[in-house]
């Protein structure tokens, strides 16, 4: 079988690497001319941890290839971005061109998955745009009509960042198609290479269990960063009161933290909010509660740093979380930059994962350090991410310094 995948990002690039391993010839689409060069040379244009071996022997084997265009092929999957533009407002712009630039190479009998985290509806209207875009092609379930049929399901990925070439083989997968031959046809292409359960259900639905998932977890960060605040009110250490309160055998708090970043869990649960903003109250609620973090660490910041003249911070982790080199939607990079607009102090920034600060926080009094220097020309050590090279830290290096710890990893 022949596979199309469109997007060759976090997820289409690890899916489309792990399909041409298991023996299956795979053409990648992307429209970024770089990534392609790259990937067609064997390389990567993002870190995850092996993906860089797994390409460079899809590639070599010659059962991954990459261009710009689609090819025909019998299945075609969609991975393309689903940020959200202004008013939280989510943008399906690129799901749209993605079905565009396939369309002329859609076969009767052909495949056509969405695995981006997507709006309700957006399934159906992939469906849509095809037949607008080819009326000789049909949906229809009727016996007569199937000989010139496309199938077309959700497939919702699950991966999380740093483990996603384990995790797209063994998560259990949630497929729902736009009717039940979409569904099954689906779930048959994804038993051949997903170790984990595959449970059925339709497009809309599987398009809410993805959503509902990140907005669970939004939800139960933003009750564990609202404790943070409580905490710091009452002057109650907030991770030494979770390790106690876990000890209940039905509470199971998350971790407080500088914010939620990535693009999954502070985005998703917007989609749910403009979908139903009536309904989503809570969901709504827990995102402000985590987007509110951010700024209150750098009140903190700035509280501490006016005791000093000219004080320096060492700021530990860029990323969105521990120990990836992802800085999209990283509230330590708002921490950073917000520090450094208000020009709070010098600011020493470690960040193992990166070879250089991004173009928002390149300035004269920010500068890119080793966690040793940084930490020694400090006044105030801010820990930002619970990278786990940051376990090395000599903690005689901080006696002296002010600490402040938004993930509790000194605690
Ligand atoms: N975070 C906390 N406290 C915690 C856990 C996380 O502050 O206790 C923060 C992290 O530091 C980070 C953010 O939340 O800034 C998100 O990190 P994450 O590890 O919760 O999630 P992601 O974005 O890496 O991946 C999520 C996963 N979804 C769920 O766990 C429900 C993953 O399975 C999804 O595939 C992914 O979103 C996605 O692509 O949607």
């Amino acid at each position: 079988k022949i596979i199309c995948v469109v997007g060759l990002g976090y997820i289409g690039l690890p899916t489309a690497s792990l399909l041409a391993i298991k023996g299956f010839q795979v053409h990648g689409v992307d429209v970024d001319q770089h990534a392609v060069e790259l990937i067609s040379q064997g390389e990567v244009h993002i870190y995850e941890p092996d993906l860089d071996i797994m390409v460079k022997a899809a590639v070599q084997s010659g059962q991954l290839h990459v261009s710009n265009e689609p090819i025909e092929a019998d299945i075609f999957i969609i991975a393309v971005p689903t940020p959200f533009q202004e008013q939280y407002k989510p943008n399906i712009s690129y799901v749209h061109q993605a079905t565009m630039a396939i369309a002329p190479y859609l076969r009767p009998g052909n495949i056509v998955i969405l695995e981006s985290t997507s709006p309700i509806g957006t399934t159906e209207r992939i469906t849509n745009w095809i037949l607008e875009a080819r009326s000789d092609l049909n949906i229809s379930e009727s016996v007569h009509a199937v000989c010139d049929r496309i199938y077309v399901a959700h497939c919702p990925e699950r991966v999380m960042p740093g483990q996603i070439l384990r995790e797209l083989v063994e998560n259990d997968r949630i497929i729902g198609g736009i009717d039940h031959q979409s569904t099954l046809r689906t779930v048959e292409f994804y038993k051949q290479f997903v170790s984990g359960k595959i449970l059925e259900t339709n497009a809309r639905t599987a398009e809410m269990a993805k959503l509902t998932e990140n907005s669970f977890r939004d939800v139960n960060i933003a009750f564990a960063n609202e404790l943070s605040l409580i905490c710091d009110h009452l002057s109650i250490n907030v991770w030494e009161l979770i390790r106690l309160a876990n000890h209940h055998p039905r509470v199971n708090i998350l971790q407080p933290g500088p914010g939620v970043g990535g693009h999954c869990i502070a985005v998703d649960p917007w989609f749910l909010v403009d979908a139903a903003p009536e309904q989503a109250k809570l969901i709504h609620t827990a995102r402000m509660v985590n987007d509110y973090k951010p700024g209150y660490v750098v009140e903190r910041v700035k509280e501490r740093a006016e005791r000093f003249k000219e004080p320096v911070i060492a700021c530990l982790g860029l990323s969105f979380k521990a120990n990836i080199d992802d800085l999209r939607e990283s509230p330590s990079v708002e921490i950073v930059e917000h520090l450094s607009k208000l020009g709070v102090g010098r600011l020493n920034v470690v960040e193992p994962h990166i070879e250089e600060l991004p173009v928002s926080i390149q300035l004269d009094h920010v500068s890119l350090m080793a966690t040793e220097e940084a930490i020694r020309k400090s006044d105030i050590v801010l820990l930002l991410v619970n990278h786990d090279v940051f376990h090395d830290i000599d903690l005689n290096l901080l006696k002296e310094k002010i600490v402040i710890d938004t993930r509790g990893f000194f605690n």
